[in-house]
């Protein structure tokens, strides 16, 4: 068993690298399994003192206890028959998968799966937050985990992040389809380096970044804002194609009874002078339903005879309770054995069809043994295949038909690209691969070796780390805790807890934001309706002993006093902090004031001249409006059609960032340019101090109320309504949930009295 230490390098992936064997005794023996990653992170564990994996150990039920193998302590993370069908068959495999594949196939989609797919990330980020040292390093892995890094950034914003995506990043045309994209995007964003297998990965990332969440993006740089007192982040993406173990594979090629095997099999298919091999998982995105009818043409049409060639596809098991799967599997072995019953010859197969795995001896026997490799994915991260072939080919042999939509595409430009949907190309290119000339054979592996064995696996974990250590320092582990927007909340007994405490707190300062907390949203803010329960206890509240009222909002403070309709009683504060209204009598002003700063001329011009190019941008974006305020510029996004919301943002924050002396606030669908240096935050400060409050209570709903949960200290009670990340300790659902709290801290409260 490991010990539970602490980890300098934590690798946190869906599976562990190691399968459980039943011995005959009944006791379980984990043998490693013999992957790609593991062999990468075999190299790069062996420099550092102390690497750990955290992942599924393969069987539904409780996780075994933590164990070491290979020199790695090994954390099991537990996944019921439940997250099995909903996170993993469900969300990572038959919505995310499909969706990040092209959408080949329909991606399906059920809230409940969106739901256990957070829990089980959240299992798997506390697990590998648990166990990783201080100033450590945690490198998450693919498609399944993507939320991984932003959970584990809100428990450890000490330890580096960094995320590789082994799966291709769709278009933002495609990623936009994903319900809950802008969570997932949140999620990747939690690590300090993302990496992908392609440029046009990368690229497809960055713009999905840009348009849907609105942050900036400088070349490979996204900026993540900061919220509250939480610095602004860089991060970085970057690609990182993946590779073999190519020293591995030639010590298996060079093995006389891997050579011999290679012999004995072409011996088994009758000696063809031609062998033609597909290796493939099982996957409706490996082409093999094109290759197989493109196959099927030209035993048809006579351009291969049967006789001298064989096609030998191995299709390895895969996800075979997932619907898409099943069908694939029939599909594919229906037209196997038609194309079989019409072409094979006596005792000989025209395909040899081999639904199983191989170990890697007879998968390298396999290579060399074959002519020609058809690799004709539809859409591949990398496809790992093409290159096992380039690197099992020592003596030069051999020609790789490889499709234009994997991943090593990129690479293996040598090869024989061909679009895999074109049949007639596929058809012509399988020819020209069994008719290459000798010479030509070897130009080609010559080069698709060299590129192969100077970019190794262990070379690009190597990079991969690098470059992670090179980005940025962890933050001090004192750094504020973000709760995101999925987090577990602390339940309603918890709150109740918390608000008798407050309620029993000689002097208290009860402050809310308006929109959105004590009234709806409304696309018309001037339509704006407050709750009336919520008004009316905080109309009661401010009439008791000990307990001052005040309301913190963004609109301008004029605004603020026509829709609220509060009676004198309540301390109004408009433009973030910036307008603060005639005090109550038992609010001390003099320090009220010290806490707001002034317009003068020359920042009133910096606001005029802000909202004129702020008009412009309005302008160019229908429905888009600007308002002015005493001491900002605001663009309103909320009601812009399309995309314009988006790309009216993006030119705002593009302005912004030329701007010295102004405060950007971005918020729900509202950017806010702020000509003078005041927050809510500073405001709820003051205004504490005005009431000489021995706790604060504050709700809100936006961004720019994350400003006054910074500031909020012990005995002080912050709740945020409403999704979003927040530096709040409660959260509660709507305008109702709020104007419930409010009456029950109205009963807490008076049944003290
Ligand atoms: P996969 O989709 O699994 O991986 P791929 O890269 O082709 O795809 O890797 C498959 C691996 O399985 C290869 O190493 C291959 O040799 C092995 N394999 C296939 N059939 C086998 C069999 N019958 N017996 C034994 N082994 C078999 C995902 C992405 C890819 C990306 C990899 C790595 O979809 O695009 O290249 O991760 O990042």
């Amino acid at each position: 068993m490991a010990s539970q230490e602490l980890h300098d390098l934590v690798v946190v992936a869906n599976r562990l690298p190691v399968d459980a064997k039943t011995l005959p005794d009944g006791a379980t023996e984990w043998v490693t399994s013999p992957g790609g990653l593991v062999t990468a992170m075999e190299s790069v564990m062996r420099n550092v003192d102390s690497a750990a994996w955290v992942g599924w150990a393969g069987s539904p039920g409780e996780a075994p206890e933590p164990f070491r193998a290979d020199g790695m302590d090994l954390y099991p993370v537990s996944l019921d028959a439940t997250d099995i069908e909903k996170y993993y068959e469900g969300f990572s495999n038959a919505t995310l998968w499909p969706l990040y594949h092209d959408v080949i196939v329909d991606p399906a989609y059920h809230r409940t799966w969106w739901d256990t797919y957070v829990g089980a990330n959240r299992r798997f980020a506390k697990a590998a937050a648990a166990v990783t040292a201080p100033g450590g390093t945690i490198w998450v892995h693919d498609y399944q985990l993507q939320l991984v890094p932003e959970m584990i950034r809100s428990e450890r914003p000490d330890v580096r992040i960094g995320f590789f995506n082994h799966i291709p990043f769709p278009p933002v045309e495609l990623f936009s389809q994903l319900p809950k994209r802008n969570q997932v995007l949140r999620g990747l964003l939690g690590a300090d380096l993302v990496g992908f297998q392609r440029e046009s990965d990368t690229l497809n990332f960055l713009a999905s970044v840009r348009h849907l969440l609105g942050y900036q993006v400088d070349q490979r740089t996204v900026t993540v804002p900061g919220i509250g007192a939480v610095e602004p982040r860089d991060v970085i993406a970057g690609t990182f194609p993946i590779s073999l173990d190519t020293q591995a594979v030639t010590e298996l090629t060079e093995d006389p009874e891997i050579k011999e095997r290679a012999r004995q099999l072409r011996h088994d298919l009758g000696d063809p002078e031609n062998v033609v091999l597909g290796v493939d998982r099982l996957d409706y995105t490996k082409g093999i339903r094109h290759r197989l009818k493109a196959w099927g043409e030209l035993l048809n049409d006579g351009s291969i005879d049967p006789r001298e060639t064989v096609l030998v596809q191995v299709a390895t098991p895969s996800r075979e309770r997932v619907d898409a799967y099943r069908q694939l599997r029939d599909e594919v072995e229906l037209t196997v054995g038609r194309i079989n019953g019409d072409h094979a010859p006596i005792g000989r197969p025209a395909i040899s069809y081999l639904h199983r795995s191989f170990n890697r001896r007879d998968m390298t026997a396999l290579y060399m043994a074959a002519d020609v490799v058809l690799v004709t994915a539809l859409r591949d991260g990398m496809n790992l295949v093409a290159k096992e072939y380039v690197a099992s080919r020592p003596d030069l042999r051999g020609v790789l038909v490889l499709s234009e939509f994997a991943g090593a595409a990129d690479e293996l430009r040598a090869a024989l690209l061909v679009n895999p949907h074109d049949i007639d190309e596929l058809k012509s290119a399988a020819l020209r691969a069994l008719s290459m000339p000798e010479e030509e054979q070897e130009e080609m592996m010559t080069s698709l070796r060299r590129q192969v064995l100077d970019h190794d696996v262990q070379s690009w974990a190597k990079h991969f780390l690098d470059e992670l250590e090179s980005v940025g320092e962890p933050a001090p582990p004192s750094a504020p805790i973000i709760r995101l927007s999925g987090d577990e909340i602390p339940d309603a007994a918890q709150l109740d807890a918390a608000l008798e405490a407050f309620a029993d707190t000689p002097r208290i300062l009860v402050a809310s934001d308006f929109d959105g907390v004590l009234a709806p949203i409304v696309a018309d803010r001037d339509a704006v309706q407050a709750n009336p329960r919520s008004i009316g206890a905080l109309r009661e509240l401010t009439e008791l002993s000990g307990v001052n009222v005040a309301l913190v909002s963004g609109r301008a403070l004029e605004d603020l006093q026509h829709h609220a309709g509060m009676p004198s009683s309540v301390a109004l504060v408009g433009s973030h902090g910036a307008e603060v209204g005639a005090l109550p009598s038992d609010l001390h002003a003099d320090v009220m004031d010290a806490g707001t700063m002034t317009m003068d001329e020359t920042r009133q011009n910096l606001r005029d001249s802000i909202a004129r190019r702020l008009q412009h941008i309005a302008d160019q974006h229908p429905g888009a409006e600007v308002e002015v305020k005493p001491a900002s510029a605001v663009l309103h996004t909320r009601n812009a059609k399309g995309r314009g919301a988006g790309n009216a943002t993006e030119a705002a924050l593009e302005f912004a960032r030329g701007l010295p002396d102004v405060t950007v606030t971005p918020g729900k669908e509202v950017v806010e340019f702020s000509v003078v240096d005041s927050h809510k935050g500073t405001a709820v400060r003051a205004l504490g101090r005005a009431a000489a409050a021995d706790a604060v209570l504050y709700l809100g709903d936006d961004v720019t109320d994350e400003n006054v949960f910074a500031i909020l200290e012990d005995g002080d009670l912050g709740v945020k309504v409403g999704d979003g990340d927040t530096a709040a300790a409660f959260r509660i659902g709507g305008t109702d949930a709020v104007a419930d709290l409010l009456e029950r801290l109205l009963e807490l409260r008076t049944g003290e009295e």
